[in-house]
């Protein structure tokens, strides 16, 4: 189902809000009556998802690499030109797996800014993550930075394409083979997207997808690991299923990581319309540009338009500065007018515990992340957004720029967000 066939979101307040008295934070009307949230689930063709569903349930074949599964895992690894595409119940057991199956021990190296998933599944099997500094403009991790910080204990790196935007894949995979460092990506944020003309899924020594609701092309929960070794695909394997090489047989130490069929029947039928998602989720990206451009201090971030991409986050940094309000100020206000905005990825891996407690000082590494935390929002978008809820949402944000002086003055002094 595409956005066409979905009623728009009720409005609570038709008209323009003009001055800063007709923000909800003041006491004018929230501009929506319903809440509008970052990472709406987009949910493809509900008929052909129940057809498959019925199927399934026909075939009383329900997990454990049903045929659901291998025709997902044969579509994907088709459309990314990847060799292998490993299913997983979800994107955090994938990285988990793609881990232990590359052999990472030691530490590890990652961007702080990232979801806090990336780091672990690192800790979660007593590796240490090493934080990495992010490039201010890319918002992903910093080439330059990583060598700084290799010790004789670091295995590997995890870089993360963050909002599906490519990392340095050519200076990663500089350093990881001069280095002898294994090179992984977290590449939940960007199934669909393409780095000079290879589909992201081809990088370093496997990829990871997260295919969560929120996700721009989702089954309900879960994720796969994507590579060209077929030594990894093959331990991969083993390891997600407990290690059983047959009936009987078990041969490794495994997990359970399987997709259920039906999380891949949702894989399926959401592939069928991935190109009408990508399709609203730019036409959503062009209007907010469009619609943000010159508003002081609000900068929207962009997309390389020659590479293909999901389009799927919408993401501003504020500069206190120049829009004479605070990213937290900012989100405040959406709040009150039922735009769920989201800062993501505040406040950054390395100030959520364990790792505040274990590393108390990273954050003196980590200045571009420590400043980026604070300035970057998520808006909402996707299939639920139409073009009449993004004109409201850009407005009520020049509205409170431009008056950014009024506005903070009547702001209560700390904002709970
Ligand atoms: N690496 C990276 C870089 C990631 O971003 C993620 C996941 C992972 C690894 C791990 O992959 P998974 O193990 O999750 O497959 C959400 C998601 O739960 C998480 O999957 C995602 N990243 C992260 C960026 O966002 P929260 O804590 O922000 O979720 P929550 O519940 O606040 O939902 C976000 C918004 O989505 C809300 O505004 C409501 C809306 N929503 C959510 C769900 C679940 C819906 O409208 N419908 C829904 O069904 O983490």
């Amino acid at each position: 189902m595409t956005k066409r066939d979905l009623p728009l979101v009720e409005t609570g307040n038709n008209s323009m809000k003009l001055s800063p008295d007709d923000l909800a934070i003041f006491g004018g009307a929230p501009a929506f009556h319903e809440a509008l949230h970052v990472g709406r689930p987009n949910v493809g063709d509900r008929e052909r998802l129940l057809e498959r569903i019925n199927e399934l349930l026909d075939r009383k074949w329900l997990t454990n690499q049903g045929p659901f599964v291998q025709e997902l895992e044969q579509r994907i690894a088709q459309m990314i030109g990847v060799k292998h595409c490993i299913a997983m119940c979800n994107g955090t057991v994938a990285l988990e797996i793609a881990i232990r199956a590359a052999g990472l021990a030691g530490e590890v190296i990652v961007p702080s800014m990232t979801f806090i998933a990336t780091a672990h599944a690192l800790q979660w099997q007593r590796i240490t993550p090493v934080f990495c500094d992010c490039d201010p403009t890319s918002h992903n991790i910093d080439p330059s930075c990583v060598e700084t910080v290799i010790t004789p204990r670091t295995s590997g790196i995890i870089g993360v394409h963050l909002w599906g935007r490519p990392c340095d894949v050519q200076a990663l995979a500089e350093i990881a083979r001069r280095r002898n460092l294994k090179l992984l990506y977290d590449a939940a944020h960007a199934f669909g997207c393409s780095c000079q003309g290879r589909m992201i899924g081809n990088f370093g020594d496997a990829e990871v997808f997260s295919f969560h609701a929120t996700k721009f092309f989702n089954t309900f929960e879960g994720g796969a690991v994507v590579t060209n070794s077929d030594d990894l695909a093959a331990k991969i394997r083993l390891m997600k299923n407990f290690g059983f090489a047959g009936y009987d047989n078990v041969t490794y130490i495994g997990t359970n990581g399987k997709m259920s069929e039906v999380s891949a029947a949702m894989g399926l039928t959401g592939l069928e319309s991935m190109a009408d998602v990508v399709a609203e989720n730019y036409r959503n990206y062009q209007q907010y540009k469009r619609q943000l451009a010159g508003v002081p201090g609000v900068r929207l971030t962009t997309y390389d338009e020659t590479a293909r991409s999901n389009y799927q986050y919408i993401i501003l940094e504020v500069d206190e500065t120049a829009a004479q309000i605070s990213r937290d100020q900012l989100v405040e206000i959406l709040h009150a007018e039922n735009i769920l905005a989201r800062r993501y990825f505040y406040p950054g891996c390395h100030q959520m515990e364990p790792y505040r407690s274990l590393f108390p000082h990273a954050g003196l590494l980590l200045p571009v992340t420590e400043s980026l935390v604070k300035r970057v929002l998520a808006l909402p978008t996707g299939t639920a957004v139409g073009p009449n809820e993004i004109t409201k949402i850009c407005q009520i944000i020049r509205l409170a720029v431009e008056h950014g002086d009024d506005v903070r003055a009547r702001l209560p002094p700390r904002v709970a967000i």
